[in-house]
């Protein structure tokens, strides 16, 4: 048999965003954003790590892409602070900022790797949610569209692939069901599901905006996709699995491919009251941008159980293992419909996330025969504890293990017919947790970097090495 490898022009890439890597969180006229206020509360990060200075790539961000480039690399996923280009939200443009990454795009080209830009990973200007709440507000819509439609004019010339929003699901159940993003709000339903309507709404105008800049860009939003699993073929269990990805995947995916929430979900949140308000012109637009995406992307680590929950079961709380240690990850669930209990068939990672290579295939093939979409990984990692040896060296073999298994499955989904353009791992380099600070690292580079300082040294992790002969060998060398 011939060996497995991904198709010519396979877009080999590596994945960070702005505010877990790039610090300098108030130089050069930037503005603050809603992390660089949430982190200061105490008690809501591992150590009340912060982003202020991160590691350092707006210092570092030459060294750090003449890495990518010796690595081979042939995408780069990374953000924007919406912040560092219009402290205020909207209004004048920063040039300093906007300075930062005409040079980052500019390093990228020059080495030939193919920049691809996310405009929102999670850090909405501070100044918006004074003025009305951000994401709270349809004027949000507007003044995302605006800072959208500024980037599609500047860098239409440079950058082709664009992703408008990262992980909505994620940002806006931690913001506003489980209060472990900001706003920090718990349990707020309503809310939520119309937050949600919002970033649908700046994502469909800024698609529709785009393809009328940049008619062969590419554009789409990224997914964090969970697939799911019914614990047994016990009916009620898979009719748990099924009414979960109502809620919890097709919700967002549905939305981004059809441009309609999924009518059973719809249904079951309208007679609870807390389904959003959904006008004709709301669905008209939908329903136009999602003609218009050319991929869906999918951010990928891990698959969930699906077991049915009596009314009195368990309902998910706002508490997480941000420490490191097993086994202390509460079991979420919505009474009367499904509960997640752990899969025994799968090994987990430091931080109680389920190991399940499979399930990316699983994935693919799902989003294929569902949406019939082109799909790009955007995300795909492990979180680990990794040790710098006296001679400052990463044996990282569980990491190698890992992406090994997870890209040999996605070479298989493309065999068998998924057309993927591009796999991003996460990350390049270390770089900040959201909630578990420094001690939890993805990437190819070492950073020498805790909560309490570090030289911010870059150190290649023996993954490094091991990822520049897949992409040498469009993946033949894992086969
Ligand atoms: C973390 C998370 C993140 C996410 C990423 C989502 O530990 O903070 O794993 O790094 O994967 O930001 O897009």
């Amino acid at each position: 048999m011939d060996k497995l490898q991904m198709p010519a022009n396979f877009l080999w890439g590596s994945a960070s965003a702005a505010y877990q890597i790039e610090g300098a969180y108030q130089e050069d006229g930037k503005g603050l954003s809603n992390w660089d206020e949430f982190v200061k509360l105490p008690g809501k990060t591992y150590q009340n790590s912060t982003g202020e200075v991160a590691v350092d790539h707006y210092h570092r961000f030459k060294e750090d892409v003449a890495l990518m480039a010796e690595m081979g690399l042939k995408t780069y996923r990374f953000s924007i602070s919406w912040a560092r280009l219009f402290p205020q939200g909207r209004g004048e443009v920063n040039q300093a900022g906007l300075a930062f990454y005409e040079n980052l795009i500019a390093e990228c080209l020059a080495y030939g790797i193919e920049p691809m830009v996310t405009l929102y990973h999670w850090d909405i200007p501070q100044a918006l949610e004074e003025a009305y709440g951000g994401w709270e507000s349809p004027q949000v819509i507007q003044d995302y569209l605006d800072y959208a439609h500024f980037l599609f004019q500047h860098f239409k010339d440079k950058v082709n692939y664009w992703i408008t929003i990262n992980e909505q699901n994620i940002f806006t159940t931690f913001g506003w069901m489980t209060a472990l993003h900001p706003p920090g709000k718990l349990q707020q339903e309503k809310l939520f599901y119309q937050v949600n309507h919002h970033v649908f709404l700046a994502h469909a105008q800024a698609v529709i905006a785009f393809k009328e800049i940049m008619p062969n860009g590419k554009i789409g939003a990224s997914f964090a996709y969970s697939p799911s699993y019914a614990l047994d073929c016990d009916p009620k269990n898979a009719m748990s699995k099924l009414d979960f990805d109502d809620l919890k995947n097709f919700w967002w995916m549905d939305v981004y491919a059809y441009g309609r929430y999924p009518k059973s979900a719809y249904q079951h949140l309208a007679k609870k009251g807390v389904a959003p308000v959904v006008s004709e012109a709301d669905s008209e637009l939908l329903v136009k941008a999602a003609s218009k995406i050319d991929f869906m992307g999918v951010n990928y680590y891990q698959t969930t159980v699906c077991e049915y929950n009596p009314l009195d079961g368990v309902a998910s709380t706002g508490e997480m293992n941000t420490t490191g240690k097993k086994g202390t990850n509460q079991i979420s669930g919505v009474p009367g419909i499904y509960k997640n209990p752990t899969n025994p068939y799968l090994k987990t990672t430091d931080w109680d996330w389920t190991i399940d290579p499979m399930g990316l295939r699983y994935a693919c093939k799902e989003i294929t025969s569902r949406y019939n979409l082109p799909i790009i990984i955007s995300e795909n990692g492990l979180g680990a504890f990794d040790e710098l040896t006296a001679d400052h060296h990463i044996h990282d073999d569980y990491r190698i293990d890992y992406l090994a298994q997870h890209i040999k499955e996605l070479m298989i989904a493309v065999e068998e017919g998924s057309d993927i353009w591009a796999y991003c791992t996460w990350s390049f380099t270390d770089l900040l947790s959201w909630l578990n600070g420094y001690q939890k690292r993805y990437g190819f580079v070492y950073v020498d970097r805790s909560e309490s300082g570090g030289s911010l040294d870059r150190y290649k992790k023996d993954s490094f090495y091991w990822y520049k002969e897949v992409i040498a060998s469009n993946g033949q060398s894992i086969d």
